[in-house]
């Protein structure tokens, strides 16, 4: 409800423009510099969840953004806590994820001099958001807040940093009140654009779409599976895009972005028009599918494609995704069954190849496999980065959109163990585990204590090799030998134990399944110390170095 204020504390004022935006929750930690925030933030519903790293709060407010299309919000100390955030930050901003990043600041009055903490924050933050400012006054706060949250929320999504200096925090104001929200909505695209994609589509002779997770974004998820069974075009997705289409549906081919070749590419290879929607270059580089140039690309997005000489468009679609697939479908032409069978039955039988298998310490694959056994199907995992990420990405078998969380734009180590607490947060019916790997899982474990406090169970897998495994992978295709990557662990079951949390240790391949039930019936903050064979890892490199497409 707007009012006209009347006198209050600058800090209060942008309180309520907060919650004038629905904000719920911030996560953050709080310093000298936004006290006055601090306290006004007693006087509002909003929930302020402490962490213990800024970071964390950053990997929160991220998750949260792309959980629920509305910007996370987190806030900072001005100088070390606002630098503490800038990871996060940069990871919500390059995976489109909607966040409102908050800084104290000095006052304005010492900005212009050497003075204690003081940095620059609205340069520093510049290129990693799409908006970064500074409160100058406190009559601009409701058009700050505003703009902020229009700006993060607007596809396509980022972050939006507002640095608010003590002095304007603690200043009276008179007179102002929060704007009113309006949602920017999307254009439908055009419709002779619509003819020209559906005539593409109709003409090519092996069409396949990929999409990207602009279609989770824009709610499209429906209209493009209804799109692809309609006109009968297999759809691959990007890692961001998992659930767009169930894993079962028989037009499924699975998620690319792997690096290497991967079978879904054999598709990619045989298609002569693909369909890009909702597809975001920063997770998948058009190089590595279209290498020769020869592919028609038909561009469905909310934007207007980046320029890559790997990417020309034939048709450009631009607009609201969820009305130009209907509008496509309804103009095109079906298409007669193609063989695209054999390449779905060679990925499903290699999704099964080690879901029995007994080795110790335990296959990937089998991991994943038990893993899908266990969890429901609106459960949510989100992986952190790392050699697990591409097993996670390349055969966790998603259901439904936003129920495996990856990050695949900046993608950064340690989002896991926060991004589940978010998950958590959002949806507290469902189960949210993170697969982490061992040196990720260090970056922001801390965070145990805050899922702990504020009562979010949360279940934290970690597959233990005592390396950077991905990096070992990487030196080891390249180089055939491995660069300082090992290091050794602490017992994580004692480091859980000591927080409160439950720690288990997998030792033997039949014990994950029970553990992870045990988990989640444990309702608690719950850590488990899983050992992974990483052999796997260049099996895989070989595996597919020596791939022979099945269509
Ligand atoms: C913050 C950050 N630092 C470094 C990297 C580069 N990097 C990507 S994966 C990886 C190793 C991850 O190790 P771990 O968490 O143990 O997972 P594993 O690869 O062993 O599964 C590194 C160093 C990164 N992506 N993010
Ligand atoms: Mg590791």
């Amino acid at each position: 409800m707007l009012g006209i204020l009347h006198a209050m504390k600058a800090s209060h004022l942008f309180v309520r423009c907060l919650e004038n935006e629905g904000v719920e929750t911030i996560f953050g930690i709080p310093g000298e510099e936004n006290i006055d925030v601090m306290d006004a933030l007693l006087d509002s519903p909003i929930r302020f969840i402490t962490t213990r790293h800024e970071q964390g709060a950053a990997f929160m407010a991220d998750v949260h953004g792309r959980l629920t299309g509305r910007a996370g919000v987190c806030l900072a100390t001005l100088g070390p806590g606002a630098t503490n955030l800038i990871t996060g930050v940069a990871d919500a901003n390059m995976d489109r994820a909607p966040v409102v990043a908050i800084a104290g600041q000095a006052a304005t009055t010492r900005m212009h001099k050497e003075s204690h903490q003081h940095l620059d924050l609205v340069s520093l933050f510049r290129p990693i958001t799409k908006y970064a400012t500074q409160i100058r006054d406190a009559e601009v706060i409701p058009e700050v807040v505003r703009k902020a949250f229009k700006v993060a929320e607007t596809e396509k999504p980022g972050v939006s940093f507002i640095d608010f200096p003590e002095n304007i925090a603690e200043a009276d104001i008179d007179g102002k009140e929060p704007l009113l929200v309006q949602r920017a909505s999307q254009p439908t695209p055009p419709v002779q654009k619509i003819q020209q994609a559906a005539q593409i589509i109709s003409e090519a002779k092996f069409p396949v779409i990929m999409a990207g997770n602009g279609v989770i974004r824009g709610h499209a998820a429906t209209q493009l599976v209804d799109f692809a069974e309609k006109l009968n075009i297999p759809v691959a997705t990007t890692f961001m895009a998992k659930g767009v289409i169930p894993s079962t549906h028989e037009l499924a081919l699975g998620a690319v972005g792997l690096q290497a070749r991967d079978y879904v590419m054999c598709g990619f290879d045989r298609a002569d028009v693909i369909i890009c929607v909702g597809y975001d270059m920063v997770e998948y580089h058009p190089h590595l599918w279209n290498k020769q140039k020869t592919s028609k690309i038909i561009h469905i997005d909310a934007d207007p494609a980046e320029v890559d000489e790997h990417y020309i468009v034939a048709a450009g679609v631009i607009g609201e995704i969820a009305a130009a697939l209907p509008a496509i479908t309804a103009l095109a032409r079906r298409h007669p069954g193609y063989e695209f069978g054999a390449l779905r039955e060679t990925i499903i039988e290699e999704l099964a190849e080690f879901a029995v298998d007994d080795g110790f310490p335990m296959k990937p694959q089998r991991i994943i496999w038990d893993l899908r056994q266990v969890l429901a199907p609106q459960d949510i995992v989100i992986s952190d980065v790392g050699a697990h990420k591409m097993w996670v990405a390349r055969m966790y078998q998603a259901q439904q959109p936003n129920t495996c969380i990856i990050s695949n734009g900046f993608a950064s180590m340690g989002i896991g163990l926060p991004g589940a607490i978010a998950a958590k947060l959002v949806f507290p019916d469902r189960v949210a585990l993170t697969v982490v790997g061992d040196a990720g899982f260090l970056m922001n474990s801390q965070e145990i204590e805050t899922a702990l406090r504020i009562g979010t169970p949360i279940v934290i897998l970690v597959w233990t090799d005592s390396e950077y495994g991905l990096i070992t992978w990487h030196q080891m295709r390249t180089f055939g030998r491995s660069s300082h990557t090992s290091f050794k662990n602490p017992d994580l079951v004692a480091y859980a134990e000591s927080f409160g949390a439950k720690g288990y240790r997998v030792e033997a391949a039949s014990e994950l399944m029970p553990i992870l039930t045990q988990a989640i019936a444990d309702d608690t903050v719950v850590v488990i110390d899983c050992p992974v064979d990483y052999a796997e890892n260049m099996k895989l490199t070989e595996k597919l170095g020596k791939l022979v497409c099945p269509i």
